[in-house]
């Protein structure tokens, strides 16, 4: 079967809809490919002495793996002397890393978390890259990039996606005009077309959520969920299945391909943390993905692409997934 590789999908997309500018076509091509590296590192595992942690923390105090530095470095270098860049922002780094002077620069804003799921890495389950992009302002060529450049809500997300390390790499992407997700043809060494316009069901029996933090959790969530695991028998009269592979690339390539729902709440926890999901990183982008296909995303009232963000690493609830199910975790929230 002879399929579309992602830079033919791409040209296409750029043949069809103007809004997709030469630029932004060679800034995915340049992602796509640096993930093509990342996941060939992941692949390696031991044998490619990447596992195991460093002795640094990242700027939100958490114990960086080889593997979140090593995929750092992948994509700056990657991304920096393609021209197509004014500026990158990572989960990774304290700050936004603008691009070098040696190099010209672009009007697009590059922000990621280069590996998903660190938790994941050295016991060899799913894990990914999540990306998004935004337009730098229009005043700013000319003047340097600063981080309340990249503070604009998800709605102006120029494109967004994930690949996702697992039993095969895949890359899932939307330049807002629906989903579509290639498979890396390792031999040819090339992402495929494996599926256009990926749809989530609106309706779901399976949620997703770290039960552990049930006693921080507010009380519509506590509510939503004591009813889902009340089952057919209680209000609301059907059996649920649960899943968490602690990855949320991983979860939300379930909820892509089969539906579902994905809750990090917000909670009350004595840290005072709003949420482990990080806005601009993880959130803002997955919410893209998923409303492009025809889901709904939340921080559990709010559309998660409205919120004007109001730092870098800001931390967000989400609650995302199959439109009915979601809907309905607000309607928890509403009446509470
Ligand atoms: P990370 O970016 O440091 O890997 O943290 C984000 C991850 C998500 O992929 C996942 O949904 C969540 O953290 C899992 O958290 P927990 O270990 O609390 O279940
Ligand atoms: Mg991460």
């Amino acid at each position: 079967m002879n399929r579309k590789t992602l830079t033919q999908y791409l040209v296409e997309q750029q043949r069809t809809h103007q809004t997709v500018p030469a630029e932004v076509r060679l800034l995915i091509e340049t992602v796509a490919r640096a993930c093509k590296a990342i996941g060939h590192a992941v692949s390696k595992g031991a044998l490619g002495g990447v596992l195991g942690s460093l002795d640094s923390e990242n700027v939100q105090g958490e114990v960086q793996k080889k593997l979140d530095v090593l995929s750092n470095e992948i994509l700056l270098e990657a991304n920096e002397w393609g021209g197509h860049l004014a500026a990158m922002a990572s989960e990774e780094m304290e700050t936004l890393h603008r691009i070098p002077n040696r190099y010209p620069k672009g009007e697009y804003l590059l922000l990621f978390d280069p590996l998903d799921g660190s938790s994941n890495i050295d016991v060899n389950v799913s894990i990914g890259t999540i990306f998004s992009v935004l337009h730098a302002p229009h005043d700013a060529p000319g003047r340097d990039i600063e981080e309340s450049d990249f503070l604009q809500p998800g709605s102006q997300q120029v494109a967004a996606g994930y690949a996702v390390y697992g039993p095969q790499s895949m890359l899932v992407l939307t330049l807002g005009n629906g989903v579509a997700a290639f498979t890396l043809d390792r031999e040819m060494g090339s992402w495929l077309l494996t599926e256009e316009n990926l749809t989530i069901p609106e309706d779901t029996s399976e949620f997703a959520i770290n039960m552990s933090n049930m006693r921080h959790w507010e009380p519509p969530v506590k509510r939503y969920i004591d009813d889902c695991l009340a089952g057919s028998t209680g209000p609301l009269g059907k059996d649920y299945n649960m899943r968490w592979i602690a990855s949320m690339v991983a979860d939300v390539h379930r909820i892509m391909t089969r539906g579902g729902i994905f809750m990090y709440p917000r909670d009350e926890r004595p840290s005072g943390k709003k949420g482990k999901l990080r806005l601009m990183y993880e959130a803002n982008p997955m919410a893209f993905i998923v409303e492009q296909a025809g889901g709904a995303a939340l921080d559990g009232e709010a559309r998660i692409l409205d919120v004007k963000p109001q730092a870098l690493h800001q931390r967000i609830g989400v609650v995302l997934g199959s439109k009915n199910e979601v809907e309905r975790v607000r309607r928890y929230h509403q009446e509470d």
